[in-house]
C-alpha cells in the first residue's frame, strides 16, 4: 500500500466500542465490497466497505469480520476471513495479505481463510441469539446494484430464520460520526496533500490554461504524495460554470476576468480532504468579485465559530442562512421586501445560496454519523458556503474541514491560503 497504516490499538478499540453496543447473545458480520464489473474483463478500482476498515484495518477485497463478544468459544469472539493467497495469486495479482500480517495490521489473532467461513458461522450463529448485519443506510444513499452486504442479507436469513436479526449501521454512524486522534492525523495528511496542489496550481493558473489542465496539476501532487488520488471526481469550474454546483466536465479553457472555482480533494490511507477554493484567473480579483468573496469568506468563519459542541445541525444551518441573508443584502442581491415575500420554507437567501453548508467527513466524503443528535467533539465537518450569481457569471465557494473540540474547533485546513489578499500574492509572485 501507498500509505502508512495506523497502528492496530485504534482498530483493537473500535472494536471494543462497536461490541460494548451489541445486545447479549449476539453476532455480528461484515463484509467487503464487491469489486464492481465495467465492460468486458475490466473492473473499477477496489474500495474497501468503510466499517469493515473501521473495524479491522484491513483493505482487501473478499474479507469477512466476525464479532461475537460473548461466543462461549473465546477463539471465536473476533474472527477475520482472508482470500487464501497462493504462488499463482502472487504472480498475476501481487501479495496478499498473509495471517501474520493480517494479526499485526488489525490485532484480531484469530485469522482463517475463507473457506472455513461457513463452519465457523454455523457454531457461532447456533450459539448466539441475535445476528446483526450491515447495509448502506446513509441518508442520501441511492444503491440500486445488489451489494455483497444484500446478498449476505439475504442468504442469512434463509440459513437462519429463526434468529432476530439487527441493524449494525446505526452504531456504525454513531461510532464513526465522533473521531479518534489516529484519523484525525489521516484526515490532517489527506488535507495538507490538498494544500499541496493547491499552492502548485496558484502558480500555475493564468488566463487561457485549462479546467483539465489543472485537474492533472492537483492529480500529479497527490499521487506522488501517497495519496490514491481525487478524494471524489474535482470540480474545477470556470466562469458561470461554477454556479453548476456537480460541474465536472473540466474541460473549457479559463479566461482573463473569470474566476475559477476548484471543489477538490485528495484521498489519504482512505480518508478523505474536501477542499473548495475560488481564484481568479488573471491573479487579480475585480472589485465585485472581491466583494462576494469576502462575504462568503465572512459567512465561512462565522459558520466555524458557531458550530459548536451541543449545537444540534439543523439549527446551525437555520443560523448560517440568517449569516448569509445580512450579508446578500449588503451585496444588493436581495432586499427586505424579498424577506417579508418569502416562503419559509424556501429563504430568499435560497435563491443565492442552495446547498447546505456542512456535513460529516471520514472515511466516506459525505461521512455517516448523526445530522439530528447534538453535536459533540471529536466529529469532523466541512464548513462551505458559497454564492452563486449567474448573471454575472460568478460563483464562489470556500470550504475549510473542522474538528470539533471542547471549546471552539481545529481547522485542518488551516495552511490553506483563503484569504483574498493572500491569494492574490501568491498568483502573482
Ligand atoms: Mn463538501
Amino acid at each position: 500500500m501507498k500509505y502508512s497504516p495506523l497502528p492496530k490499538d485504534l482498530y483493537i478499540r473500535n472494536r471494543a466500542k462497536f461490541a460494548a453496543k451489541l445486545a447479549k447473545n449476539s453476532v455480528a458480520i461484515f463484509n467487503s465490497n464487491d469489486i464492481m464489473p465495467t465492460n468486458a474483463d475490466g473492473t473499477m478500482k477496489f474500495r474497501q466497505n468503510n466499517d469493515l476498515f473501521y473495524l479491522s484495518g484491513i483493505a482487501q477485497e473478499e474479507t469477512i469480520l466476525l464479532i461475537a463478544p460473548d461466543c462461549p468459544n473465546p477463539a471465536m469472539r473476533e474472527v477475520l476471513f482472508l482470500r487464501e493467497t497462493n504462488e499463482l495469486i502472487a504472480v498475476w495479482e501481487g501479495h496478499k495479505y498473509t495471517k501474520e500480517e493480517a494479526e499485526a495490521a488489525s490485532g484480531i489473532k484469530n485469522i482463517q481463510w475463507l473457506s472455513n467461513f461457513d463452519q465457523v458461522l454455523n457454531t457461532v450463529v447456533s450459539l448466539s441469539e441475535r445476528i446483526y448485519l450491515n447495509t448502506n443506510e446513509h441518508l442520501r444513499a441511492g444503491v440500486v446494484v445488489e451489494t455483497r452486504d444484500a446478498r449476505f442479507i439475504k442468504a442469512c436469513k434463509e440459513k437462519f430464520p429463526l434468529h432476530v436479526f439487527d441493524r449494525a449501521a446505526p452504531i456504525m454512524h454513531e461510532l464513526r460520526g465522533k473521531k479518534e486522534k489516529g484519523e484525525i492525523d489521516q484526515l490532517q495528511i489527506a488535507c495538507d496533500i490538498t494544500e499541496k496542489g493547491f499552492r502548485r496550481i496558484l502558480s500555475f493558473v493564468k488566463p487561457g490554461v485549462t479546467e483539465y489542465e489543472i485537474e492533472a496539476e492537483f492529480l500529479h501532487e497527490f499521487v506522488r504524495n501517497r495519496s490514491k488520488g481525487f478524494a471524489y471526481e474535482p470540480i474545477i469550474a470556470s466562469g458561470a460554470s461554477a454556479c453548476v454546483l456537480h460541474y465536472i466536465e473540466n474541460s473549457k479553457a479559463c479566461l482573463d476576468g473569470e474566476m475559477l472555482l476548484m471543489d477538490v480533494g485528495a484521498e489519504y490511507g482512505n480518508y478523505n480532504a474536501d477542499m473548495t477554493r475560488t481564484i481568479p484567473v488573471s491573479g487579480r480579483f475585480s472589485t465585485r468579485q472581491r466583494a462576494v468573496y469576502d462575504a462568503v469568506l465572512r459567512v465561512q468563519r462565522e459558520a466555524s465559530n458557531i458550530l459548536r459542541p451541543s449545537t444540534n445541525i439543523q439549527d446551525y444551518h437555520k443560523e448560517v442562512g440568517l449569516i448569509m441573508q445580512s450579508e446578500l443584502i449588503g451585496l444588493g442581491l436581495i432586499d427586505q421586501t424579498d424577506i417579508q415575500n418569502q416562503d419559509p420554507a424556501l429563504p430568499a437567501y435560497k435563491k443565492y445560496f442552495m446547498h447546505g453548508t456542512s456535513h460529516h467527513l471520514g472515511l466516506d466524503v459525505h461521512d455517516v454519523g448523526t445530522m439530528y443528535n447534538p453535536i459533540t467533539p471529536g466529529m469532523v465537518f466541512t464548513v462551505e458556503p458559497g454564492i452563486y450569481i449567474p448573471a454575472e457569471g460568478i460563483g464562489i465557494r470556500l470550504e475549510n474541514n473542522i474538528v470539533i473540540q471542547e471549546n471552539g474547533f481545529l481547522d485542518l485546513m488551516r495552511n490553506i491560503p483563503i484569504e483574498a489578499g493572500e491569494i492574490e500574492e501568491l498568483m502573482n509572485s
